[in-house]
């Protein structure tokens, strides 16, 4: 499917959208920076994902609402804001095993990102309160490529998936690759 059979104008921007790539699927991740992430695709507006290293390792979060779309054939963008206020834009291109990522944490979670390491679902009040109280401002950018160490088709609206704490998972689980 080349780009000329679907062009971008200005009375029809979108881009034929085509996501049986990316929904359905779990894929593992390091970035540039060493933190290692996995995302389930739910489903065309829904993630799953817990967060193994980084910053805020430890942290997972099931039910998240996404935007989702195909920019072109092979390559989709995923983006969404927390209930911390923390927004997150990723760029996949599972083909290549790359994607990239841009985090924007507010500053009360560069300063103390340990209140947000738990299961998000179970504290949502607590967590919108943090993000009211702040500080908001400045915004901590954390723009990274990241390499995919694990993609697999898992099936849709599977909540045994991601069901469990990063650190409840055997030791080495996170590591295995395809
Ligand atoms: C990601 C980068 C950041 C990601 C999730 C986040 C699931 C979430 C950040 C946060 O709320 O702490 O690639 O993928």
């Amino acid at each position: 499917m080349t780009a000329t059979q679907y062009p971008t104008t200005i009375e029809n921007p979108v881009p034929q959208q085509d996501l049986s790539g990316i929904v359905g699927h779990r894929f593992i991740y390091t970035y540039a920076n060493g933190w290692q992430y996995e995302m389930y695709v739910k489903n065309a507006t829904t993630i799953d994902y817990r967060i193994h290293t980084g910053h805020v390792g430890g942290r997972w979060v099931k039910g998240q609402s996404v935007d989702l779309v195909m920019l072109t054939q092979g390559v989709y963008k995923v983006s969404w804001n927390e209930p911390t206020g923390t927004s997150v834009c990723v760029n996949i291109i599972p083909a290549e095993r790359v994607l990239h990522g841009v985090i924007f944490f507010p500053d009360w979670i560069r300063n103390h990102g340990e209140r947000t390491v738990l299961f998000q679902n179970d504290h949502l009040d607590e967590m919108r309160a943090f993000r009211d109280a702040g500080p908001t401002y400045p915004i901590y950018i954390v723009p990274e490529f990241a390499k995919i160490t694990l993609f697999e088709n898992v099936g849709e609206n599977d909540d045994d998936v991601i069901s469990v704490a990063p650190g409840d998972l055997p030791a080495g689980w996170s590591d295995r690759t395809n």
